[in-house]
């Protein structure tokens, strides 16, 4: 990597910049920078040429967060901003639990999770219905991820939780679904990075639980409201029996919904007695 490194002398115009510094400045100048109005330093300056900004690819793609090849080949250099599914592959054949894995459906995204400015990278795979793994992968200082946190999980959506608790980094709602033979279940579960940086679930329950005996099923459906007035978490929970042949409520008298308060103690939602 380094004889590339040196090898290559690449420069490209800043477009844009050009016409605010044209005719102001002379030639030569040396030019500052700025990136989300943080002043950066690269290591070799940004220069005014004839009117003209120019600065190192390398440096100032690598100063926005990307990682750059030159391929002598082509002739070409190469950006990547983000973490790519076969990199992920890659550090997760390296440093997952199991010995195979099936990446099929491998989906990747960063995202934020705690206090400091790199984000975490978050990746799923589809093995069916109930089938899948989950794994969140932390930049380390030298640049390399390193996995933090790893389930056998099918996950079927993750996304930033619609509400923030006080004190807390930002939780996030990761539905997964288990289950086997006649059983389908659905849960929700918040998470969250502590201060520790260990990915710690805050509160887990059910969205949906089929379970099937003989010609009736029992379904549990659920659904959780925060309460941003005091940092309660509300649930509630409805149980029925239906037919299998037509969905159909089976009126046995075992409907109910029921509801549960959970305060949150020690980074965890538990239930208030
Ligand atoms: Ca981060």
């Amino acid at each position: 990597m380094m004889n590339v490194k040196r090898k290559w002398r690449g420069f490209i115009p800043v477009l844009g910049l050009c016409a605010i510094f044209a005719g102001t400045a002379v030639a030569s100048d040396s030019v500052g920078l700025f990136i989300n109005g943080k002043s950066v330093s690269l290591n070799n300056e940004i220069k005014l040429d004839n009117g003209k900004v120019v600065a190192p690819v390398r440096d100032l793609a690598e100063a926005m967060g990307g990682r750059v090849t030159w391929d002598h080949k082509t002739h070409s250099v190469n950006i990547q901003t983000g973490a790519t599914k076969d990199e992920v592959a890659d550090w997760i054949r390296e440093q997952g639990k199991k010995k195979d894995y099936y990446f099929g459906g491998l989906f990747v995204e960063e995202a934020n999770l705690d206090r400091d400015p790199e984000p975490e990278v978050l990746a799923r795979t589809d093995g069916g219905v109930h089938l899948g793994d989950f794994f969140i992968f932390d930049k380390q200082s030298n640049g390399s991820y390193k996995l933090i946190f790893e389930q056998p999980w099918h996950v079927e959506s993750w996304g930033a939780a619609h509400f923030r608790a006080d004190g807390m980094n930002p939780l996030y709602n990761i539905v997964t679904r288990t289950g086997g033979t006649g059983l389908d279940v659905r849960e929700a579960h918040l998470m969250y990075m502590s201060d520790t940086g260990e990915w710690t679930e805050a509160w887990k329950g059910t969205l949906k639980e089929r379970s099937v005996f003989q010609d009736n099923y029992h379904l549990t459906m659920g659904s959780y409201q925060f309460n941003d007035d005091n940092g309660e978490l509300y649930y509630w929970q409805t149980e029925l029996n239906a037919a299998l042949e037509n969905n159909e409520l089976v009126d046995d008298g075992d409907s109910r919904t029921t509801m549960k308060v959970f305060e949150l103690k020690q980074g965890r939602f538990m239930e208030k007695k």
